[in-house]
């Protein structure tokens, strides 16, 4: 099994219900999973859009990152994500941030996801379910990571029990 850390976002349609088919339907494929509080965000990336929604899990899969990708892709879809800006609005967004101690950098793959140690808006969530964390090329834990970030323009909203129906002891 390995263990992976995943961020979900959502800026379009149903925020939070897309958020909650996201964690379902990643549920299939991750046991044990936990899943953060969800934070509103104001939007990175230099479009004018609307506000995301941004929550994380953290579980375990028996799949290999290439099947684990298809999957997130195909919940993306499902979701209704069609292709779009780079950093722009989108339904849903999944982020495979890390898997294990893998570090891969393809035309495809991004692992650990390049950008995550420099967005609160992934940092803040992920904090909650991982916050002693250490990922492949970072000597700071996530909380530290977190801390040293600041929390501009991100805010607490809704318990993980809005989007999950495993119990998150933690910031509820
Ligand atoms: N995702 C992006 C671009 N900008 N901004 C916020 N606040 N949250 C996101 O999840 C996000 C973003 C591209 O995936
Ligand atoms: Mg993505
Ligand atoms: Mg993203």
């Amino acid at each position: 099994m390995t263990e992976l850390l995943v961020a979900l976002g959502s800026n379009v349609g149903n925020r939070i219900e897309n958020l909650r088919f996201a964690v379902e339907g990643l549920s299939v494929v991750i046991s044990d999973h936990i899943v953060s509080s969800v934070y509103t965000t104001e939007p990175i990336g230099g479009h004018d859009q609307p506000e995301f929604l941004n929550a994380a899990l953290r579980g375990s899969t028996s799949l290999g990152i290439d099947r684990m990708f298809f999957w997130v892709k195909t919940l993306e879809f499902a979701a209704g994500r069609r292709p779009g800006l780079s950093q722009g609005p989108r339904t849903l967004d999944i982020d495979i941030i890390s898997f294990g101690q893998l570090s891969a950098t393809t035309p495809r793959l991004d692992i650990p996801h390049s950008a995550y140690a420099k967005r609160s808006f992934v940092l803040a969530p992920l904090a909650d379910i991982a916050p002693n964390a250490i990922l492949p090329n970072q000597t700071e834990n996530i909380g530290q990571l977190d801390a040293h970030m600041g929390r501009a323009g991100v805010k607490y909203v809704y318990p993980s029990s809005s989007i999950s129906n495993t119990t998150f002891i933690g910031n509820v």
